[in-house]
């Protein structure tokens, strides 16, 4: 069984930057969802004891066309969604330390710097869709986008996302309305970067 991760924090713990209505419905309801669809899919296409890595990183091994396209977009959801539940906290914000920073001060040119790139490539993401700080095999970072529910696992990169901008109206517009980047501006103020540390170092000894 595929397991949507417990929130450390309650749903309106990261207000005022992300209302606890929208924390609720998009926890509750929509990666409850993608994780009951999973979880459905998965089983029926005989793959539910899968990684969840392996699984998004091989769904061309699945040869029934609606059950792939099932588990890419519920399986992006759900492992999406954990990545990102699970790298904020109301003691986030700041900046991140450790190797990470010096990662993103050697790869990526300094935290601001990554932090107005990852933004922008969110903001642009045509319709629903993710901004991703990831990690390429060697421990390289990369920034990038997908659409939908996808990932750079999804997208055949072999590369590890641990940091996700969910982008999609449901995420936002409850609060922020049409207004995309000033979601993206306030989420950084509840970004865990010891999460998302933790999730590099995983990345690192995969
Ligand atoms: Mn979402």
């Amino acid at each position: 069984m595929f397991q949507q991760i417990k929130l450390p924090y309650d749903f309106n713990a990261l207000e005022p930057h992300i209302d606890a209505l929208t924390m609720e419905t998009h926890y509750t309801k929509h990666h409850a969802g993608y994780t009951k669809n999973l979880n459905e899919a998965a089983a029926e296409a005989g793959v539910a004891n899968k990684e969840i890595t392996e699984l998004l990183s091989s769904l061309s091994n699945i040869s029934d066309e609606a059950l792939r396209k099932k588990i890419r977009n519920n399986g992006g959801g759900f492992y999406n969604h954990n990545i990102y539940f699970g790298s904020l906290s109301p003691k986030g914000g700041g900046q991140p330390t450790g190797t990470l920073a010096n990662e993103i001060e050697n790869n990526l040119g300094g935290f601001n710097k990554f932090k107005e790139d990852i933004s922008k490539l969110a903001a642009n993401q045509f319709g629903s869709g993710w901004g991703w700080l990831s990690v390429a095999k060697g421990g390289k970072l990369v920034l990038s986008s997908s659409p939908n529910q996808d990932n750079p696992l999804i997208e055949g990169k072999d590369m590890l996302p641990i940091f996700g901008i969910d982008v999609w109206e449901h995420a936002y517009y409850l609060k922020y309305k049409n207004l995309r980047a000033d979601y993206i501006k306030a989420l950084f103020n509840v970004v865990d970067w010891q999460a998302v540390e933790k999730n590099y170092q995983q990345a690192l000894n995969r």
